[in-house]
């Protein structure tokens, strides 16, 4: 047993004391079937980004934006490259790239292994820095050592031995969508949606979350990204639209609750951040209270900067809210967060 307390309010156990899938595990054949049952129109739409979206690092000065390079071969670029220079018989012309990105740049998945918390998980006193279902910092999400260099490899070699995104891709991220349309009720305000905002918009959009469920929330902010056309205003990118609100206990609670099996919105974080990094705090609590509560705690996946727009808007014409949902992260053994280009049928 990795652990002999868990933090409050959490599942460690639930699905196993070696589970990495967390509450992906109620995404069964059943629900799997499910979502194909909402398919009758062969409509698809788009829920990503594109991947270099947002643009600049305004948004999180840590992520760069993708930068495109050819591979090499002989010191030349492998990139329109005819192979007669190889073999005067030969036709093809061949192009081959490489990316350099932050995995979480854009459209993204988040693994449990992207948030953890400091928490006695062994009982001796002590907290350590562990991630869900007790997976220790260090020993099972393995920083890098430090190279002697300037470049982006000073930090190569990082490691989630356990809990990589790769566990979503394997389990297959594919199920019942639910889209909750919080942009048709706040328009682009900012506000800390709570568990009262929530009920009410359930209730009037009849909504329903079931256990299993793939909850996707519609903001409106993927809009505003699109809108800056990758030049993100700072003001306006941390003045608009919904978030869920992390600090409201029942909000937390009504996400246990409802069972779903992971939570994606088209905002940047799904709760909206409240204080900088570095502003002071009253006791010690979490910076992101939903990540933890959903990362660290109940094994639950989020998805950040999807793009639900056009899918939100034709779910309302036509009075649907359910639809397949197929979001496979990159199957990236030991990575912590993926880019996704998800796809929603109707
Ligand atoms: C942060 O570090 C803010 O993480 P995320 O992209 O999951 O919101």
């Amino acid at each position: 047993m990795r652990w002999k307390n868990k933090p409050p309010g959490s599942n460690w156990g639930e699905f196993g004391p070696d589970d990495q899938r967390g509450r992906m595990n109620l995404v069964t054949r059943e629900k799997v079937l499910q979502g194909i049952a909402e398919v009758k129109e062969g409509i698809t739409f788009c829920c990503s980004l594109p991947l270099d979206y947002p643009g600049g690092q305004v948004l999180n000065p840590r992520r760069a934006p993708p930068r495109l390079a050819a591979t090499s071969r002989d010191g030349k670029q492998f990139f329109c490259r005819p192979l007669d220079e190889y073999n005067p018989q030969m036709t093809d012309v061949i192009c081959d790239d490489q990316v350099l990105m932050a995995l979480q740049y854009s459209t993204q998945w988040d693994s449990f292994a992207h948030v953890g918390g400091r928490f006695d998980a062994d009982g001796d006193g002590k907290p350590e820095l562990v991630f869900y279902n007790g997976f220790r910092a260090g020993q099972d999400v393995v920083p890098a050592s430090q190279k002697n260099s300037e470049g982006w490899d000073r930090f190569e070699g990082t490691e989630a031995k356990a809990l990589g995104i790769q566990g979503l891709a394997e389990h297959g991220a594919q199920g019942r969508g639910v889209l909750i349309d919080l942009h048709e009720h706040f328009g682009r305000r900012r506000h800390a949606v709570g568990y009262e905002d929530l009920m009410k918009i359930l209730e009037k959009d009849k909504v329903q979350v079931e256990r299993g469920d793939m909850v996707c929330i519609y903001t409106g902010f993927a809009d505003v990204l699109l809108e800056m056309k990758k030049k993100p205003d700072a003001k306006l990118v941390n003045e608009s639209c919904t978030g869920l609100d992390g600090r409201d206990a029942r909000l937390l609670q009504w996400i246990t609750d409802s069972g779903l099996a992971c939570l994606l919105a088209d905002n940047y974080a799904v709760e909206l951040i409240q204080g900088g990094l570095t502003d002071p705090l009253p006791r010690k609590q979490p910076w992101l209270p939903l990540h933890e509560h959903c990362l660290f705690k109940n094994g639950i996946h989020l998805g950040e900067m999807f793009y639900f727009s056009e899918l939100a808007r034709w779910l309302r014409a036509h009075k649907r809210n359910r639809f397949l949902f197929t979001a496979p992260p990159l199957r990236l053994p030991g990575a912590v967060g993926s880019p996704a280009t998800p796809i929603a049928t109707v």
